[in-house]
């Protein structure tokens, strides 16, 4: 892995490609964004609380640092180009919200898409690259969502880089998410334009959604390295569509596929269960794990109603393993350590129960809820 990122660097280096190098996201971002809660009813007051309380609630402690509005801050073209923030809901204006928002040790993200028209019909950035991230960087913005709608039929490859190549040149790191919806194929050529790419379309806050974004990762972790990342969107955790039990899964399972964990709920809403998923810090370590290898499906055994998923992740200092349990009832589910490469003995730990569960030689067992998991990591001794 080391090698061929170091043979791509190589590559970009002595071809006309140009690679994204902007030094960010050496491990996947963490932070929150405002769509999958408030869609398009964002206002600078809200901003303002949830970067409040993402550091009184301990989550900013934990990583959780960027603060990210998604569509609906515009509103038009000034008569030089230049975008506009919608001085209704952003009355102070866009920059004394970073400021804002910086003055609480946080970052700060935009929106904005590489088409004609946001999805919520805002400005898009297509053609206007340049000006946009001029304004980004006077704004001193730290991170880009660019989205996907009205893109003209224009193929993501020739969208998407003049925007990366624009943040470049204005000389500030500005972390770049690419949202083409998984529709190019992203990771087998975004890795040299963004940070992380969307593989999927949007996200919903249902359990059958979740499954459904999972099973379309499966194969893509050979393309994640430090500094660039597959997303298989932001978070639902909290936002009520779930079990706690799917949530505890579609957390851990996304700590795993090293997406960026961005909280998705109104976080001065959240459940003593939401909290509890979202600042488990045994599992955010696998998210964040120096190493940055995205973890794969060993196995996906059974059918539908009585089917389950074996994942497992390398991590610096053991084994993440992952024991999903996608059918209708309780499970009994085991793996044994050969199938997941590990000689034994190895002390085996439980992250969701935070409880070391003593030394196994070859296999492990343990009882799944339905639609839950069993997190353990697995230490070789
Ligand atoms: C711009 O790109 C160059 C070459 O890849 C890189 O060395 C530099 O750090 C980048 N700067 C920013 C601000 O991203
Ligand atoms: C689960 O199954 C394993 C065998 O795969 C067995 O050893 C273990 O006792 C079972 N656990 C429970 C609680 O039934
Ligand atoms: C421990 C646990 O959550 N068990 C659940 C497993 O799934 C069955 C069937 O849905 C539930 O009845 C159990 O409560």
């Amino acid at each position: 892995m080391r090698k061929l990122i170091a043979i791509l660097l190589i590559a970009c280096a002595i071809s006309s490609v140009s690679c994204l190098d902007n030094g960010l996201a050496k491990t996947p971002a963490m932070g929150w964004n405002s769509w999958n809660h408030f869609a398009c009813n964002i206002n600078e007051d809200l901003i303002k609380a949830t970067a409040d309380q993402i550091v009184n609630s301990g989550l900013a402690a934990l990583g959780y640092n960027y603060i990210n509005l998604d569509d609906c801050w515009q509103i038009s073209r000034d008569a030089d180009g230049y975008i506009v923030e919608d001085k209704e809901k952003f009355p102070s204006g866009i920059k004394a919200l970073a400021d804002y928002v910086h003055s609480k040790g946080l970052k700060f993200g935009l929106y904005s898409d590489a088409g004609e028209f946001t999805c919520q019909k805002r400005p898009g950035s297509l053609g206007y690259e340049v000006k946009d991230a001029q304004r980004y960087a006077e704004w001193e913005v730290d991170y880009l969502k660019y989205d996907n709608c009205f893109n003209k039929n224009i193929n993501p490859k020739i969208r998407y880089p003049p925007m990366r190549d624009a943040l470049n040149a204005t000389g500030r790191p500005i972390y770049f998410s690419m949202c083409e919806w998984g529709q190019y194929n992203p990771a087998t050529w975004a890795p040299e334009v963004g940070n992380s790419w969307r593989t999927t379309g949007d996200i919903k806050d249902r359990y059958s959604s979740f499954l459904s974004i999972l099973e379309k990762q499966v194969g893509l972790e050979k393309y994640a390295h430090p500094g660039a990342w597959n997303d298989p969107d932001m978070l639902e955790v909290g936002n009520g569509g779930m079990t706690t039990h799917e949530y505890e899964a579609h957390f851990a399972l996304w700590a795993l596929l090293k997406a960026p964990l961005l909280i998705g709920c109104d976080v001065s809403k959240m459940s003593e269960d939401t909290i509890r998923i979202l600042t488990n810090k045994e599992i955010i370590a696998i998210n964040q794990d120096p190493l940055g290898i995205q973890g794969h499906r060993v196995k996906k055994s059974g059918f539908w109603f009585w089917s389950w998923q074996l994942w497992m992740g390398q991590l610096e200092d053991g084994v993440a393993i992952i024991l999903f349990n996608t059918s209708a009832w309780e499970r009994n589910l085991s793996f044994t350590f050969k199938e997941v490469g590990i000689v034994g003995p190895a002390t085996i730990r439980d992250l969701y129960q935070h409880e070391d569960l003593g030394v196994f030689s070859n296999s492990f067992s343990a009882i799944v809820p339905k639609h839950g998991v069993v997190v353990v990591k697995v230490v070789p001794v």
